[in-house]
Order: structure tokens, then sequence, then C-alpha cells
């Protein structure tokens, strides 16, 4: 929808409509060209334009509004020329509700561990099939305008924790802003497809500010922030920091998205410091496992101690699982075959998605403090 304005008045293909403060926390309704999403929001990732074991209509009916897909993965199969001959991606997925692309280099770098970084763009060789593929800011945005998704991102420059050198950190921080001016000159269709460049810097106050200022230079191009580099294992100390310092500077009057955040402890938090969007495989890739999401944290279902145990995963959910499934059929499920899997996995995600109207009702509510001390209470009885 070519119509919908950006908060600078200018043709965007989002709206971003804050419906109440409290603190620095927002609740709002981002309105993208295939759904209008509630923030703040968790989008379940679907590596390949797909949730794991999930159906469409499963993820519309877990409240799902956004789902994740990947360039690399997307590119490597089927490839985006396929995807784009069977009408891009929300036609290919059959999810006709909103989706956000990954821009595919912080996949080859941190989760392959075997990509090269230069000026020009990031490359890569499979060590599978000894296939190739560079992905220039250019061959990004050209793919992710085939896949077609309501937001892309920017290609990023994303410091490998095996080199994590101050140099390397001021060098990605630079680059990335280079790589998004070339992002932007290479996206062709800012009337349908948003496209979010990622704050970069590591864990440094000034490497930050730095990037900061130079993307916020450009924001009459921007519909939406993405705060990258987090969720690599550094300590929460630091996390919390770079996010309030990016959340305290960034325009108020656009979403703003937190890469790799999957914790709910995390989501509570950076919602409380002024972020919009979460995204991660923790919810699915621990449900694959066996563990549950539940008010106190988790529970392992393989455990013994679940063998005889009637109830189910969480007395005060309301998912299709927790109706009809205790904890003791779990237990066999899981161990046996792939349903055990998929059941964990709606609860899981169904779990996120109340976590996240519970935020969004307490924001609106003007109850968010009481809501946090309430959550935190049930996470750490301990006070710990
Ligand atoms: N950049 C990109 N994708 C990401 C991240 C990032 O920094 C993270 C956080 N490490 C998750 N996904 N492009
Ligand atoms: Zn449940």
């Amino acid at each position: 929808d070519p119509g919908l304005r950006g908060a600078n008045g200018k043709a965007c293909a989002l709206e971003f409509n804050i419906l109440a403060r409290q603190g620095r926390a927002r609740a709002s309704v981002l309105r993208l060209p295939h759904y209008d999403c509630r923030t703040p929001m968790f989008m379940p990732v679907g590596t390949n334009g797909s949730v794991k074991g999930l159906t469409p209509q499963q993820l519309r009916e877990l409240d799902c509004h956004l789902v994740l897909g990947n360039t690399y993965h997307l590119e490597n199969r089927p490839g985006a020329d396929i995807v784009q001959e069977f009408g891009g991606l929300h036609e290919f997925s059959k999810w006709d509700r909103a989706m956000l692309t990954d821009s595919g280099g912080f996949q080859m770098v941190s989760l392959l561990h075997l990509a090269d970084i230069t000026e020009e763009g990031v490359s890569f060789q499979s060590p599978t099939n000894g296939q190739s593929m560079m992905l220039t800011p250019e061959h990004s945005m050209r793919i992710q305008n085939k896949l077609g998704a309501d937001i892309m991102m920017a290609l990023d420059d994303v410091v490998s924790s095996v080199n994590p050198s101050r140099e390397r950190f001021e060098e990605a921080t630079y680059r990335t802003t280079r790589w998004f001016d070339r992002c932007l000159s290479a996206h062709e269709r800012p009337g349908d497809q948003n496209l979010f460049p990622i704050v970069q810097g590591g864990l440094d106050r000034e490497l930050r500010a730095i990037s900061l200022r130079q993307l916020m230079e450009r924001d009459d191009r921007i519909p939406g922030y993405a705060i990258g580099g987090l969720a690599g294992g550094e300590d929460k100390e630091s996390f919390w920091n770079v996010v309030d310092w990016c959340t305290a500077a960034l325009p108020e009057d656009k979403p703003r998205y937190v890469m790799g955040i999957g914790y709910p402890v995390d989501i509570v938090v950076c919602s409380a410091l002024g972020a919009d969007m979460y995204d991660c495989v923790y919810p699915t890739r621990t449900a694959r496992f066996g563990t549950a999401l539940v008010p106190s944290g988790t529970i392992r279902l393989p455990q013994a101690v679940m063998e005889g145990d009637d109830r189910p995963i969480d007395e005060t959910c309301g998912c299709p699982v927790c109706k009809k499934y205790t904890r003791s059929m779990l237990h066999r499920l899981v161990g046996t075959d792939s349903h055990g899997a998929i059941l964990v996995s709606i609860h899981n995600v169904y779990y996120m998605q109340r976590l996240m109207r519970e935020i969004r009702e307490a924001i609106v509510q003007q109850k968010f403090p009481e809501y946090v001390r309430r959550f935190m209470a049930q996470q750490y009885p301990e006070g710990a």
C-alpha cells in the first residue's frame, strides 16, 4: 500500500501509531503492508519461511502477527528466483500476515563461522556442498526485494566472536553505515517494503553513539531501527546498557527492533526500556528438546519427575495443548516422536504471544510497573 505515511509524512511502507506509553515503554499498532501488528511484539523465526513443525493456520490461531525468514537460507533453497516465481514469500509460505527477512550476513558469520568479510561484502563457502555465496549489500537487497517481506534488514557487518578486537568493532560500525547507504541505493521497492538499518558498535558506548548518529542522519529514509550485535553471550549488565543507550537516542516515533532476543525476562526488560520488536529461535528450538516455558521459568518434560505428573504444562495457560495433554503424556511423546516436539512448540509460541499481549495490555492500562514486578517475582521467587 503505497498510500501509507511514515512519521515524517513521506510515502513509506509502514505506519507506527503509539496507543499508550508508560515510562519509556510503548504499546502501538504497527501497520505493515500485510498486517496491522501490535507491539511490543515477538516474532517467531521461520528460517525457510515457515516455523518448524507449525502450519500458517496454527500460527494465526496462536496470535502471531509477523514471522521471520532468512535471506541466506531462502537463497540457498529454493532460491529467491523460485520464490518470486511463486509470487513471493507470502504466497510461497501461505502466510498472509506480516513477514520480515534478515539480510543474511549474520547467519553466515555467527551461525556458520565460515564467512570471509571484505568491504565488498560477506562471502561464504558451504562445507557440505562446496557451494559459495557472496552477499553484498546490493545482492542482499536484490534477494530481499524478490522475497517481498514487509520489512527487510540492511546487510550489517557482524563481528565474529572469534576476533572481537576494538579495531574490528570500529571497522564494523563504520562499514555497517556504508553498507546501509548501498542498501538504500539498491532497494527497489520503498513503496511496499520497509528497509531497517541495524545499529552496531559492540558493547562500547562511543561506538554505539557513532552508529546511532550516522544512521539517524539518514532518518528521513528510515521507517524503523534495529539494534544488533547483542544476544551473543554478553553479560546482562552490558546488554541492558546497550539497549538503554540505543532506545534513549532513537527517535520516539519509529519502531525499535532488538535482534535475537527471546528470553521472556529480556523481552520484559527491553520493553520497559522502550523497545518494540523481538525475534528468537529460543521458544521453538527449546521446545524441540522438550523444554516448556512457564510463568516460573521453564520445565523439562524429558525429566523422570514428569512421568506421573497429571497436570498440564501450565495450569494458567489457555493453549490447545494445555487443555488436552498432561505432563505425563508429553513426557512420553517428546521422547518418542516429532509429535511431542510440535505440541511443546505450540505451547511455547502461545506462551510468548500471551506474554506479549499481557505486556501490551499492562502498558495500555498504565499498570506496567506492577506487571513487571509480578513477572519478576514469579521468575525469581527468592529475589535473586
Ligand atoms: N544482525 C543481523 N541479524 C541478527 C543480529 C545482528 O546483529 C542478531 C544479534 N546478534 C540476531 N540476528 N543482521
Ligand atoms: Zn499451554
